[in-house]
Formats: C-alpha cells, sequence, structure tokens
C-alpha cells in the first residue's frame, strides 16, 4: 500500500477517534482528505459538473467532488445556447444551482463560457429577417449577452473563459462567425466587456492541441500583442485533451514555459486522457469531429485490461510531473469531469464507446491514476 494511501487510512481513523465515530467507513466518509489537499501548496485542483448532475441533484456525485476538488467549471450550462436559447427567455435554473454549489464549498468558480463559435443558436448571427447581420448589431448582442451573465454572478465567479477556441491548429484564425462578421478584434472587444462589468474577474483565453507549436506560437503572439495593448487578459487556458500516448510532455512543458514568458497565467482547463483507438492523425477537440462505431474501435467494453490501466496510470504520472515541475506558472488543474461514466469522450468522436479518461471509476472509486497522483506528494 502506498503511504499517500495508509495516511488518508490514518486520518480518518485518527478522525473516527476524536469524533467518536466506530463506524470506520462512516468516518473515512466524514473526514477523507481528497487530492486537493494534496496539492493545496501547488495549485487548485478542479473538475466540470455536468447539468445533469446539478439538476438532478446527484448527491454521492456532488459529494465526491466536494471532498475532491476545489474548483468547478460547469461543462455545458453557462453555454450561450443552455443559457438564452432560440427565441427563449434566458434560463438561470442550472447555472444558479452550480454557483450555489461551488460558493457553498468555497470553490473556486470559473465561467465557461462567454464567446464560442459552438452551443450557440444560429440566430445570433442573423438579423430580424434572417439575413446577415451587421457587425455593430452582432457587437451589441454580444455586449449584452456579456454584461447579463457577467453581472449577474459579479463576486461570484472568480474566473472566466471568455473566448474560446478562435484559432486554428495551423495557427491561424478560425474562420468563425464572430471572426468573418466582427474581424479579429473581436476577441479583445470580449475581454474589454467583460473587464467593464467584473474588474476583479480574471479573464482567459481557452483553447485546445495549445500544445502544438504552430497553435502555441500563435496564443502567445495574440497574448503578448493583447499585453502591449493594455487588453485585460490574465490566463490562457489550456485545455488538455490528451491521449494515452501523446503529446509528449516536452510539448507540454514548452507550452507552459511560453505563456509565463507572455506574462500570463496558465490554467489546465479541462484535462483528460483518451485511452481508446485514435481514428484521426491528431488528438482534435474540435467539436466537430465525427467517425462511424465500429466494435474494434470500442475494444474495452467489459473493462480496460490492467496493462492499459497502468500506462493511463503512468501517463497521468508523467504529465502531473510536469505541472508539479511548473507550479509556479499554473492557477489550477481542472479534469473535464470526475467519473468514467460521465465523460463526453464515451461519445466523442464516436458515439456510444466505453472509455475510461478520467480518475474515478464508473462506480465513482478512485482509479490506480488517482493514487499514482496522490503518490507524486507523499
Ligand atoms: O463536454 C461537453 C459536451 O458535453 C458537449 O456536448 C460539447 C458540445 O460542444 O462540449 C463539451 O465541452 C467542450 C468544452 O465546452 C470546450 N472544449 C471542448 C470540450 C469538449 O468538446
Amino acid at each position: 500500500m502506498s503511504i499517500s494511501r495508509r495516511s488518508l487510512i490514518k486520518n480518518s481513523a485518527i478522525a473516527a477517534v476524536l469524533l467518536g465515530i466506530k463506524n470506520s467507513a462512516i468516518a473515512k466518509a466524514v473526514e477523507r482528505t481528497g487530492i486537493k489537499d494534496f496539492y493545496k501548496d501547488d495549485f487548485r485542483i478542479g473538475t466540470a459538473l455536468s447539468t445533469s448532475t446539478l439538476m438532478k441533484n446527484n448527491e454521492a456525485l456532488l459529494a465526491l467532488v466536494a471532498r475532491e476538488f476545489n474548483a468547478i467549471t460547469p461543462e455545458n450550462c453557462m453555454k450561450w445556447e443552455a443559457l438564452k436559447p432560440k427565441d427563449k427567455e434566458w434560463d438561470w435554473t442550472a447555472a444558479d444551482k452550480f454557483v450555489e454549489f461551488g460558493q457553498k464549498n468555497n470553490m473556486y468558480i470559473v465561467g465557461h463560457n462567454l464567446v464560442w463559435h459552438s452551443q450557440v443558436p444560429e440566430d445570433v448571427f442573423k438579423n430580424e429577417k434572417g439575413g446577415a447581420i451587421s457587425k455593430e448589431n452582432l457587437t451589441l448582442k454580444m455586449q449584452n449577452h456579456i454584461t447579463n451573465l457577467v453581472s449577474r454572478y459579479k463576486g461570484k465567479i472568480h474566473a472566466w473563459d471568455v473566448v474560446n477556441e478562435a484559432v486554428e491548429d495551423d495557427g491561424s484564425w478560425r474562420k468563425s462567425p464572430w471572426h468573418n462578421i466582427m474581424g479579429e478584434n473581436f476577441i479583445a472587444q470580449a475581454f474589454h466587456i467583460a473587464n467593464d462589468v467584473d474588474s476583479k474577474a480574471h479573464l482567459i483565453y481557452n483553447d485546445y492541441n495549445t500544445e502544438s507549436p504552430a497553435k502555441r506560437n500563435f496564443i502567445v503572439d495574440m497574448v503578448k500583442r493583447f499585453k502591449k495593448q493594455g487588453v485585460p487578459i490574465h490566463g490562457v487556458g489550456m485545455q488538455e485533451h490528451l491521449s494515452i500516448d501523446g503529446p509528449g510532455v516536452a510539448e507540454i512543458e514548452a507550452t507552459l514555459i511560453a505563456l509565463a514568458g507572455a506574462g500570463v497565467r496558465a490554467h489546465i482547463t479541462e484535462l483528460d486522457v483518451d485511452v481508446l483507438p485514435s481514428v484521426w492523425n491528431l488528438p482534435t477537440a474540435e467539436v466537430s469531429t465525427r467517425f462511424e462505431y465500429t466494435p474494434e474501435r470500442d475494444p474495452y467494453i467489459k473493462g480496460l485490461p490492467k496493462n492499459t490501466e497502468e500506462k493511463l496510470a503512468k501517463r497521468y504520472e508523467e504529465i502531473f510531473k510536469v505541472y508539479l515541475k511548473h507550479h509556479d506558472k499554473i492557477e489550477r488543474v481542472t479534469l473535464w469531469g470526475t467519473a468514467d461514466s460521465e465523460t463526453w469522450l464515451n461519445d466523442f468522436p464516436i458515439r456510444g464507446r466505453t472509455n475510461y479518461p478520467l480518475l474515478f471509476d464508473r462506480k465513482l472509486a478512485p482509479k490506480p491514476a488517482y493514487f499514482r497522483l496522490l503518490d507524486l506528494k507523499k
């Protein structure tokens, strides 16, 4: 048994005595420290909360999140189409529950996200007659959306993903409707609007594949330009949707160093490690990517073989070693979900597969990768 695991149990036993609790299982549930406590001197450890967890009040999962994590991000409930669906009024139900949960548990609360090309109703980019919207009117819509959202949670949400995924993998601007209608300046404008509404919030640009050199360089140049121009950008989110085989940690490290050099904090915003066979050339989180289901592409329906479980644990270990080495540059490390049953990777880029990218299994039990990360801090 590892020292960390032993110390968890020892802490629980001491707590049980102090609290006069005889049933050690209850004592463990009450007092067990979580991974957040092991990393408290390095960076926060966060997770994403799904809309269903919040709306169904999934108590088991929420209790696990409260024990293990000290930062939360809403997986979907603060996206444009969820908050302000086409032709409907604002619906704050899930978002309010999310913020309440974070406040109740004293967590670092992240808002995700203000401006993105995905999960936004198409009519946002049209005028009242269904034709092309003008630059001025789209700017007003953006301003209205950011102002409503940021002001509702002012002083409660600590950090915002202001703009999500505006850069292509080859290091060029994504030709999204935001870009095509407002020009590349839409990014700086979004940061200014958010900052005008809540000048204390920490403002982040968030993207995937930030380890790839072309994309990294482009983002770092953008940050440097913004800093010179006085655009209020404070952090860059490295999503870190990684695979069990790559990219190499040297590339992750290079991005952490480059971001610190550009004067922003690094946030690991959406970490997960895909273990399933890759059916495309590059790992990508581009949401429009889809492939057909075949049984060979879904080999672990009955469970993850021991050697792959071990490979996953080692992969998490090597990734966290780099994070620890550069803890001074990192604000938080957030996983994109808590348990394997809820990961988006069960349905991406092929629907209905059985994936194992997170730290807790389908029964909410910690996996070998979890204990390996505790052992790094013993
Ligand atoms: O995990 C999210 C999934 O439930 C949604 O269906 C998907 C839709 O676009 O978005 C996922 O989250 C994405 C995040 O918001 C931005 N970066 C990539 C994430 C994975 O696609």
